[in-house]
């Protein structure tokens, strides 16, 4: 096909070890190649489609801030609406692209792909996974099937759900894992995204996030055994206008925290009760949810800490009802934490 032809890819670039440049002793420096030198590495890409190269930051993921959450949603939103843009790839850091990839899949409805992809390894690494995982960042992202499936996540070679993936392993090439086998795509078969159905979405049109200059502050407190309640007290007199509680198995809380919690909840700050476990939901059923709701907490479902603060951020934007929040939570948990995928 006459490259004039192929389709126009959007790659924002955030920095992360995909852009690193090794150290001496083994380290790297994340962020610092420029995003069109990964390019030259995979030079079989100029095939898939034409790009349209745009920095939006140069971090280490684990340095990932609000700020720059809204810079790419504005970056994310000029792409969706530029007609000559058939798709969207964001190079990210591994440590924090789950949480970025959940804020975009609520915060968009997008018409088109938008895919995030990242690497283990820094480029100039044997092994270098980066090369491989463009690749196929851009190919999901030109594929007609990989429209209106919301924000995905290609790595090594498997296409995850923003909703579902997490990062679950620190340093395997195969680190991106859903926990729910029927919300996983592998490229190597015969096409690159499932025909799953897409599941209920909180806002149903997205957010507005334009003229938004930050995002209501929401903390994590996680829980174990010997938890007492500082940490909580601390976080509400730090502001916080949300809370997210990491509970040990289906989101269980010690009696030394409970009451902080209470008192938090009293204060008028949003309580999410989540799970420190990494598959299934908190509340089993509605008389789960009810009881919940009485005692002033919000279900996570089976949303994992970090996404379900990422959630209770967003819906604060716009309520601080408890009953509310917890219809998001529905909505975008539907099906997930009873051993299927919505
Ligand atoms: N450098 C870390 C990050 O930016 C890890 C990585 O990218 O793999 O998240």
């Amino acid at each position: 096909m006459p490259q004039r032809q192929l389709p126009m890819i959007a790659l924002l670039a955030t920095g992360g070890t995909i852009a690193g440049i090794s150290t001496s002793g083994g380290g790297y420096l994340p962020g610092v190649r420029p995003a069109e030198e990964l390019l030259d590495a995979a030079p079989e890409i100029a095939s898939l489609a034409r790009l349209r190269v745009r920095k939006i930051a140069a971090i280490g993921s684990e340095h990932m801030t609000d700020a720059i959450w809204l810079r790419l949603a504005a970056a994310v939103n000029a792409e969706l609406a530029d007609r000559s843009i058939s798709g969207i790839v964001i190079l990210h850091g591994t440590d924090t692209m789950e949480e970025t990839a959940c804020f975009l899949d609520l915060a968009f409805l997008p018409g088109k792909p938008v895919v995030l992809t990242g690497a283990m390894l820094p480029p100039d690494r044997p092994g270098a996974d980066g090369p491989a995982n463009i690749r196929s960042a851009i190919r999901v992202a030109a594929g007609a099937r990989a429209q209106r499936r919301g924000v995905l996540v290609v790595m090594n070679g498997l296409v995850h759900r923003a909703r579902d993936v997490i990062k679950a392993d620190t340093a395997g090439l195969n680190a991106f894992h859903s926990p729910f086998p029927a919300s996983i795509g592998r490229l190597a078969g015969k096409g690159p995204v499932p025909s799953w159905v897409d599941f209920p979405r909180p806002f149903r049109n997205g957010l507005r996030l334009a003229g938004i200059s930050s995002l209501p502050r929401v903390e994590i407190v996680y829980g174990h055994a010997g938890e007492r309640r500082d940490l909580i007290d601390a976080a509400v007199r730090a502001g916080a206008a949300g809370l997210v509680h990491a509970g040990v198995g289906a989101g269980m809380i010690h009696r030394d925290a409970r009451p902080a919690l209470s008192e938090a909840i009293a204060a008028g700050v949003v309580v999410v009760r989540a799970s420190r476990v990494w598959r299934g939901a908190v509340a089993e059923s509605a008389a789960d949810e009810d009881r919940d709701l009485a005692s002033g907490l919000v279900p996570a479902g089976g949303l994992n800490p970090q996404k379900a603060r990422v959630l209770l951020q967003l819906g604060l934007i716009g309520t601080k009802k408890p009953h509310r929040i917890r219809d998001f939570f529905r909505a975008y948990t539907a099906g997930i934490g009873h051993g299927g995928a919505g």
